[in-house]
């Protein structure tokens, strides 16, 4: 599976997207098919397939992105509380298979999810 996806293409500024963070590490961006009031993804510059291939290297990068999640919910004042999901391969429901942290937030998540 080719890691070059549209993410990285949006990181390269190649296609446009919403974004609303970028370190020397990641990008966060408006997702273009909001599923809930605030739906954007913390996305790294290093085109990680999927959360299962991330190596023990990776550690520091991983713990960044939650740390990024973190202060990007803060800013849009999702106090109340947020969400914060990985899909992971097919069965995982991912479509882009290139790491990204969704946060979800801004109204009531049920659970399971589907
Ligand atoms: P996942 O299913 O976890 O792989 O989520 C991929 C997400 O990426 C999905 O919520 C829709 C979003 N997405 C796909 N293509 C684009 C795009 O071109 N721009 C933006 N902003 N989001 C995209």
């Amino acid at each position: 599976m080719s890691s070059d996806t549209i993410f990285g293409r949006i990181i390269r500024r190649e296609i446009p997207a919403t974004i609303v963070h970028e370190d020397e590490h990641c990008i966060v961006i408006q997702d273009i098919h909001p599923q809930a009031p605030v739906h954007l993804l913390v996305i790294p510059k290093e085109p990680i397939p999927r959360i299962s291939q991330a190596q023990p290297e990776h550690q520091a990068l991983l713990g960044h992105l939650l740390r990024v999640a973190q202060q990007v919910a803060q800013a849009h004042h999702l106090t109340e509380g947020y969400r914060l999901v990985i899909n992971d391969g097919l069965q995982g429901g991912q479509t882009v298979y290139h790491l990204h942290l969704h946060i979800l937030g801004g109204r009531d998540m049920a659970w399971p999810p589907g």
